[in-house]
C-alpha cells in the first residue's frame, strides 16, 4: 500500500483505513448512508483507485495522469509553491480536487504538501469557493463571469505568505482549476506570478460511446467497452472512476454512454439502474451521462403499434420515460438521435420531419432540463443526389423549426469522417439552430489504432475553416460556440477512442487524440501543436530531446495518412463495412454510395468528384466566398482538388507535376513519413521507458507495411485507368492488383454488428 506523510510527519495510509477495495459493498452500503458517511465512502474509493494506478507499470494506463516524479532540482524549486494545501472536503467533487492535488503533487515533487486549515507557510495552496472557503471568501476575488464551471488560479499574499488560490464560483471549477495547476507542474511552467482565468467555451463537451450492450464497440479498436452492463449496477469497476478523473482533467462534462445504432433495451427499468450507477461514479467529476435514444422504443419496449412522433401515446410513453429517468438520475443529461439513417427508424417513417422527432423528445425532457441532441448524419434510402449534399438539403428548410433545447450534431464533413473532408456545409447554414460539432477520435478511417495519426491537425483544420456566414472571419468554432449567432446552448461530440484495453485507446498514441479533442472542446481555438507539446511532456517526459521529435512526428502524421490512403481530396476508398485497408475497386452491392467508384470516379479521363457547378454542384451549398474558391478548379486547395473536381490525368498541378504524378508522388510521400517517424522513434530508445517504446516502435512497424500497401494497391488500380508511366524515382506496386484485390480480412475489428 503506498503510504502519504501528512502535516504531522506520520505515515498513513492513503485509503484512510477504509477497506482494501471500494466494490460493491461500500457502494451499496453508501446509498444508505448519511451524508458526512457518503462522503467518506467516496474519498475511500477515490483512494484505493489512485493507490492502485500508482503501482502499474508503464503500459499507459495512467494517460496524461501520469505525475512521474519530476527532476530533484525542478521538483525544489516546485516545492516552494506547493508547501501546504489548504482544501476543502465537504463535498464529493472537493474530496475529487483535493485527492488529485495531493496524489498529482506528491508523484511529481516525491512528496505531498502538507495539509492545513489555515495558511502558515510561504508557497501554500488554497482551493475552494466563496461559499465553501471562508479563506476564499475572504480574499474577495473577482469570479464574477467565470460561469459555473470556470476557474481562475492566481499568485497573491495570504496572511503574509505568498500563496497560489484555485477558486471557482462552483465545485467542479474547483476540480477543473486543480488539474490545471498539476498541469502546469507536469509541463514544466513557472508558478511565479499566476494570473490564469479559464472558462469554457463550449456548454456540451461530450463523448459519444458507439458501446453495444453486448460489450462489442462500434469502430472501437481499443477491446471491448469499457461499461460492464451484466455487472452493473453492483459492481462499480475503479475503472469507471479512472475514466472520469481522465474526463475531467480535460473539462469533458457529458458521456452518451451507447453506440447511436441504438438498442431499446438501453431505456428499459434494468438498464436504467445500470446507467443511473454509472451516474453516480461520475457526478463528483461533473460528467452527465446521456443515452442514445432509439426512436420505434415505444413500439420494442413499450408495447405501442406505432413510434409516430404526433401519435398522443406516444408522445406520452416518451414523457413518462422522461420522468422515469429523471427520478434516478437527477442530472441525466438527454438524448442522442440517430434518425433516418442508415436503417435507423425516425419520424420520416411516419412522414414527419426530423424538426418533429426532435421537438417530441425535446418536450419530454424539457421539464426536467435535457438536451437532445439530433445528428444530421442522414443520408437518402433512394440515393437520389450525390451523399455530400444530402444532410444540408434536408436541415437547412428545418433552420428555427427545433424546439429551444435541441442541440443538431454535425459531423465535421459532409461525408464521413474521411482522412480529409472539407469542413460540413451546414455550418453556418442554420442560424436559428444550435449545431454541435461531431469528430471522430477513434480512427475508423485512418488506419485503426496500429498508424500513428495524431487527429489535433484534423480538428484545428476544421474548427478553423471560415465558412463566411457573416462574412469573413465567420469560422466553423464561432458557429459551434454560438458567438456566430447569438447561441448559448453549445455543444461538441467526440466518438469515442476508449475500450478495455489497459492503454484505453488502443495505443498510447491514440491517448493523445482523446486528449486533443477534449481540449478543443474546451477552448476550440487551441493550437494542435501546444497541445500536442503538452500532451508529450505530460504522457512521455519534459525531456526536450524528446518533446521536439515527438511533436513534430505527430504534427505530420494526418498529413501522411492523408497521402499514403487518399490523396488530394480523394475519400472513402476503404474496404467495405470494416473499412480496413485500400479497395479503391469496390463497386455494386446494395447502394452505389457504399463503393469507392462512387467516390474516385477514375475513368480513362480522369479522375475525381466533379461537385463544382458542371457537376452535381454540391459547391452551392457553401457561402459564396468558399463555393467560388472550392468551385473553381484553379483555385481550390490542392488538398481537395479531387473532392470537387473531375480531371484529367495530364492535369498539370501546381507542383508543374501532371495529376497522375502528383499522385504517385503523394503517396510516396506518405510512406516515405512513416519511414521517417520510425527513425525518429527509434532515436528516441534512450528517452522512453521499454514497455511504451517497444509497442510503439512495433506498430510504426505496421504502420509502414500498411501504408505501402495502400500506395501499391491503389496506384496498381489507378494505373490502369491512367495508363502513364510512373514517374522517376516512384518504384512499382510489389504485387500485382489482383493480388491485392483477393487479400480478405473478415474479422478485422470495429465493424458495426
Ligand atoms: C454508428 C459510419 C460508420 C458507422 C456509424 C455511422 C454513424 O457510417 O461506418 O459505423 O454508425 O458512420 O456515424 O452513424
Amino acid at each position: 500500500m503506498v503510504t502519504l506523510t501528512d502535516r504531522h510527519g506520520e505515515n498513513r495510509d492513503r485509503s484512510g483505513g477504509c477497506a482494501e477495495h471500494p466494490g460493491a459493498a461500500v457502494r451499496r452500503r453508501a446509498l444508505f448512508l448519511p451524508f458526512r458517511s457518503r462522503i467518506a465512502a467516496f474519498l475511500c474509493a477515490v483512494a484505493t483507485v489512485l493507490c492502485a494506478s500508482a503501482a502499474q507499470a508503464e503500459d499507459g494506463h495512467e494517460l496524461w495522469l501520469r505525475h512521474g516524479r519530476l527532476a530533484a532540482g525542478q521538483a525544489d524549486a516546485y516545492r516552494e509553491h506547493a508547501s501546504q494545501l489548504i482544501a476543502g472536503q465537504g463535498t464529493p467533487t472537493q474530496v475529487a480536487a483535493r485527492a488529485e492535488l495531493l496524489r498529482g503533487l506528491s508523484g511529481l515533487l516525491g512528496a505531498p504538501p502538507s495539509v492545513s486549515q489555515t495558511v502558515t507557510l510561504d508557497g501554500a495552496i488554497v482551493v475552494g469557493t466563496v461559499a465553501s472557503s471562508p479563506l476564499v471568501a475572504r480574499l474577495g476575488l473577482d469570479l464574477a463571469g467565470l460561469g459555473g464551471e470556470g476557474y481562475l488560479i492566481r499568485t497573491l499574499a495570504i496572511d503574509g505568505h505568498a500563496a497560489t488560490v484555485i477558486a471557482a464560483q462552483e465545485d467542479i471549477g474547483v476540480l477543473y482549476g486543480a488539474f490545471h495547476f498539476l498541469r502546469l507542474v507536469q509541463t514544466g511552467q513557472s508558478l511565479e506570478r499566476l494570473d490564469v482565468r479559464e472558462s469554457p467555451r463550449l456548454k456540451l463537451r461530450v463523448l459519444n460511446h458507439w458501446d453495444n450492450l453486448d460489450g462489442h464497440v462500434e469502430r472501437g479498436y481499443a477491446g471491448a467497452s469499457i461499461w460492464d452492463w451484466h455487472k452493473l449496477p453492483d459492481y462499480l469497476d475503479p475503472r469507471y472512476t479512472e475514466y472520469a478523473r481522465a474526463n475531467a482533467s480535460l473539462g469533458i462534462n457529458g458521456a452518451v454512454l451507447n453506440n447511436v445504432n441504438a438498442d431499446a433495451h438501453s431505456l428499459t427499468p434494468a438498464y436504467l439502474d445500470k446507467t443511473a450507477a454509472l451516474a453516480r461514479v461520475f457526478r463528483p467529476y461533473g460528467i452527465r451521462v446521456f443515452l442514445s435514444a432509439r426512436f420505434s422504443a415505444p413500439i420494442e419496449i413499450g408495447g405501442l403499434t406505432t413510434a409516430d412522433p404526433l401519435d398522443s401515446a406516444v408522445r406520452r410513453w416518451w414523457r413518462s420515460k422522461a420522468d422515469e429517468i429523471y427520478r434516478i438520475i437527477p442530472d441525466f443529461g438527454g438524448f442522442l438521435v440517430k434518425a433516418n439513417s442508415e436503417g435507423q427508424p425516425g419520424p420520416q417513417d411516419y412522414g414527419r420531419s426530423h424538426a418533429e422527432g426532435a421537438n417530441m423528445l425535446a418536450d419530454a425532457l424539457a421539464p426536467h432540463g435535457g438536451t437532445v441532441m439530433w445528428r444530421a448524419f442522414v443520408y437518402s434510402h433512394e440515393e437520389p443526389d450525390d451523399r455530400a449534399k444530402q444532410a444540408y438539403t434536408e436541415f437547412v428548410p428545418l433552420d428555427g423549426k427545433f424546439r429551444s433545447n435541441v442541440l443538431v450534431q454535425v459531423k465535421n464533413g459532409a461525408v464521413d469522417f474521411q482522412p480529409r473532408e472539407p469542413f460540413h456545409p451546414l455550418f453556418g447554414a442554420m442560424p436559428k439552430t444550435p449545431l454541435m460539432m461531431e469528430f471522430q477520435i477513434t480512427k475508423e478511417y485512418l488506419g485503426f489504432a496500429t498508424h500513428l495519426v495524431y487527429l489535433g491537425p484534423l480538428y484545428e483544420e476544421t474548427l478553423r475553416s471560415d465558412t463566411y456566414a457573416r462574412g469573413k472571419g465567420s469560422t466553423v468554432a464561432k458557429v459551434i460556440d454560438g458567438s456566430l449567432d447569438g447561441h448559448t446552448l453549445t455543444g461538441i461530440a467526440g466518438v469515442a477512442n476508449i475500450g478495455a484495453d489497459r492503454n484505453w485507446s488502443g495505443s498510447h498514441f491514440d491517448q493523445a487524440n482523446w486528449y486533443a479533442y477534449g481540449r478543443m472542446a474546451w477552448n476550440p481555438d487551441l493550437p494542435a501543436r501546444a497541445i500536442a507539446e503538452e500532451w508529450v511532456r505530460m504522457t512521455f517526459s519534459n525531456d526536450r530531446r524528446l518533446v521536439g521529435p515527438v511533436v513534430e512526428m505527430m504534427m505530420g502524421s494526418r498529413q501522411a495518412a492523408v497521402d499514403y490512403m487518399t490523396p488530394l481530396g480523394l475519400h472513402h476508398l476503404m474496404a467495405r463495412g470494416h473499412h480496413y485497408g485500400p479497395a479503391p475497386w469496390v463497386e455494386g452491392g446494395p447502394r452505389a454510395d457504399w463503393t469507392s467508384v462512387y467516390y474516385h470516379r477514375a475513368g480513362k479521363d480522369g479522375i475525381g468528384f466533379d461537385r463544382s457547378a458542371h457537376g452535381s454542384n454540391a459547391v452551392a451549398q457553401y457561402f459564396p466566398p468558399v463555393a467560388r474558391e472550392f468551385g473553381d478548379v484553379h483555385r481550390v486547395p490542392e488538398d481537395l482538388l479531387l473532392w470537387f473536381h473531375h480531371v484529367p490525368w495530364d492535369y498539370k498541378t501546381r507542383s508543374g507535376r501532371p495529376l497522375w504524378d502528383e499522385l504517385a508522388y503523394r503517396y510516396e510521400r506518405g510512406v516515405d513519413y512513416v519511414g521517417t517517424m520510425q527513425s525518429t522513434w527509434d532515436g528516441l530508445e534512450p528517452y522512453v521507458d521499454a514497455e511504451r517504446y517497444a509497442q510503439v516502435a512495433a506498430f510504426l512497424r505496421i504502420q509502414e507495411r500498411e501504408a505501402q500497401w495502400w500506395r501499391d494497391a491503389s496506384i496498381a488500380y489507378f494505373q490502369t485507368f491512367s495508363e502513364r508511366p510512373l514517374p522517376p524515382g516512384i518504384a512499382p506496386s510489389a504485387h500485382s492488383l489482383d493480388y491485392y484485390k483477393s487479400l480478405d480480412f473478415p474479422y478485422a475489428p470495429g465493424d458495426g454488428r
